[in-house]
């Protein structure tokens, strides 16, 4: 892109004192050549496929996009492994959305995939894709099924976030009305960086496995909303308004994840709980908004490149 997009990773990315220091390169999961002459430059030891369109709703508007990135990006990605002549540890990024309309309460890694987005469905094809990797070429190469995860960090548009920001205006009179859909959506909410910690783990195995991450707990879109509005002391029934814009086409109306695999082979366990990941995610917006409104705009770091 050619606007500076970094303010997620600038902890990391600015910090002078990281060494070796984190090395941004241009790169698409729709571009062969792009990733075949990164693959030969780099030769890496591990790679991270987060890489994806990966929201849901919008997949159904971007249905051809999110399959060429989500799906067939993961292809490319491996073939340029293999191309390259390399045996790196590959993590990808899968998802709980491929459990769609449950086959079976909680999910675990032999409950059958029943995808109910396009999103969902490229998910699939990059799943099997993996596993196929493996067993062709004996690539060390895992699938991470991963309930939903959240923090501070994520993205403005997902239900989380959106509620949490909201909140966050709205106890500031920026903001009156919050818009949502399905409030009866049931998910499986953990924390990101517990999430990361598991990926990590995956590649650091004897052998190459799919493994489901999850907290084991489910709540409502509605009881997320309660939450957040009340840790401001705000009536959330005065501001909520449900706009069917937000309702998908077909909705996966639950997920709850059994990790006891992950916990038993890779010894992880989430140390996040659901109601200090709501309390913390609207306690980093409220300060956000709060700064923004004193006249303390978070501070704006140098371009070190583009
Ligand atoms: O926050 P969401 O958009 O996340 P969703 O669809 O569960 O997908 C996320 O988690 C997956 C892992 O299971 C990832 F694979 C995927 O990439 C993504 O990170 O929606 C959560 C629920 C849905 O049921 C949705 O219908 O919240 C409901 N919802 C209700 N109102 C809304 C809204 N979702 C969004 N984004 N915006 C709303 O206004």
């Amino acid at each position: 892109a050619s606007t500076v997009n970094t303010s997620r990773i600038d902890h990391v990315y600015r910090d002078p004192h990281e060494n070796p220091p984190l090395k941004l390169v241009y790169g698409d999961l729709n571009d062969a050549s792009s990733l075949n002459h990164l693959l030969r430059q780099i030769r890496p030891d591990e790679i991270y496929n987060l890489g994806a369109q990966s929201h849901v709703r919008v997949s159904f508007d971007i249905p051809e996009y999110t399959a060429e990135v989500s799906g067939m990006g993961t292809l490319r990605l491996l073939e340029a492994v293999r191309e390259a002549g390399l045996k790196p540890k590959f993590y990808q990024a899968s998802s709980s959305e491929l459990f769609g309309k449950v086959m079976e309460v909680p999910q675990r890694e032999t409950t059958p995939f029943y995808p109910r987005s396009p999103y969902a469905c490229a998910k699939a094809f990059a799943f099997h894709t993996v596993v196929n990797y493996r067993e062709a070429y004996g690539l060390f190469a895992c699938n991470g099924i991963l309930f939903n995860h959240e923090s501070e960090r994520r993205g403005e548009t997902f239900v989380t976030r959106k509620i949490t920001r909201a909140v966050a205006h709205i106890k500031y009179g920026l903001q009156h009305k919050l818009y949502l859909g399905n409030l009866d959506a049931q998910r499986d909410w953990g924390y990101a960086p517990d999430f990361v910690e598991a990926m990590w783990l995956m590649l650091q195995q004897e052998l190459p496995d799919d493994y489901v991450v999850a907290t084991g707990e489910m709540h409502s879109v509605r009881e997320f909303v309660e939450l957040a509005f009340e840790h401001v002391g705000i009536d959330w029934k005065r501001h909520v308004e449900i706009d069917p814009k937000y309702f998908r086409p077909t909705e996966v109306e639950q997920l709850l994840g059994d990790a006891t695999k992950a916990k038993t082979q890779l010894g992880w366990a989430p140390k996040m709980g659901f109601q200090d990941m709501v309390r913390r995610m609207v306690a980093h917006d409220v300060e956000t908004v709060r700064r923004h409104v004193e006249g303390h705009p978070p501070v704006v770091h140098e371009r070190r490149n583009d």
